[in-house]
């Protein structure tokens, strides 16, 4: 099974790690965005990683990735099978994650080229997610479990890229837990795993 990756994309990264957590073996291609290969425009004319090409078949979004692996083993449950009620908490998450808060971390991170606001004003909007994620965090340490699912490993690498706009704002940000929850997961074998080069 081939994997194409750009290590630093937020939705190539979710993949990893959800392949990574359910032991799926595969190899990775990194790909070099301006020149993409020609075996990966063959898969997947659209152009954007990840790809997984199983052998079986060809996936060309992360979250589709993801659930194609932990298909094949989910040891702790990231599908939340246990509790039918917080895997749809958990699908309602992904997708404002995926469509509103994507955007405004798009906004807020290249807030150069979006004039008619400030970064700040960038940040404000987006603070709303924070605030959610913060209370959804209280009293448990993952997003809706005890223990990490879909939606931990879908949201963070988002939440990596916001943190990483302005570091020392989000250090001390009114959002310990969110910060927490991030620093745990980024400090984690599964999340170092996957950034090695
Ligand atoms: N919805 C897609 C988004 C993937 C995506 O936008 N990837 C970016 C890199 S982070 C990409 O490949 N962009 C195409 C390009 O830069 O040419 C997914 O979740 O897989």
């Amino acid at each position: 099974m081939i994997l194409y990756s750009f290590r630093r994309c937020p939705w190539a990264m979710r993949a990893r790690l959800a392949l990574r957590y359910a032991g799926c073996a595969v190899e990775i291609v990194e790909v070099a965005m301006k020149n993409k290969p020609a075996a990966l425009l063959a898969l997947s004319p659209k152009g954007t990683v990840p790809v997984l090409d199983t052998g079986d078949g060809v996936l060309e979004e992360s979250l589709d990735i993801m659930r194609w692996a932990l298909e094949q083993h989910d040891p702790q449950d990231w599908r939340l099978q246990a509790d039918a009620a917080a895997a749809q908490r958990a699908e309602a998450l992904i997708a404002r994650n995926d469509s509103t808060f994507k955007a405004q971390v798009n906004l807020y991170k290249y807030a150069e080229r979006y004039p008619q606001h400030s970064r700040e004003y960038y940040r404000q909007q987006a603070e709303a997610w924070l605030a959610e994620l913060e209370q959804l965090l209280e009293g448990r340490p993952y997003l809706l479990a005890d223990h990490p699912s879909l939606a931990d490993a879908a949201l963070l690498p988002l939440m990596r890229q916001f943190a990483g706009v302005e570091p020392q704002w989000f250090a001390e940000a009114a959002y310990p837990r969110v910060r927490s929850w991030l620093e745990g997961w980024l400090a984690s074998d599964l999340f170092k795993s996957v950034m090695a080069r």
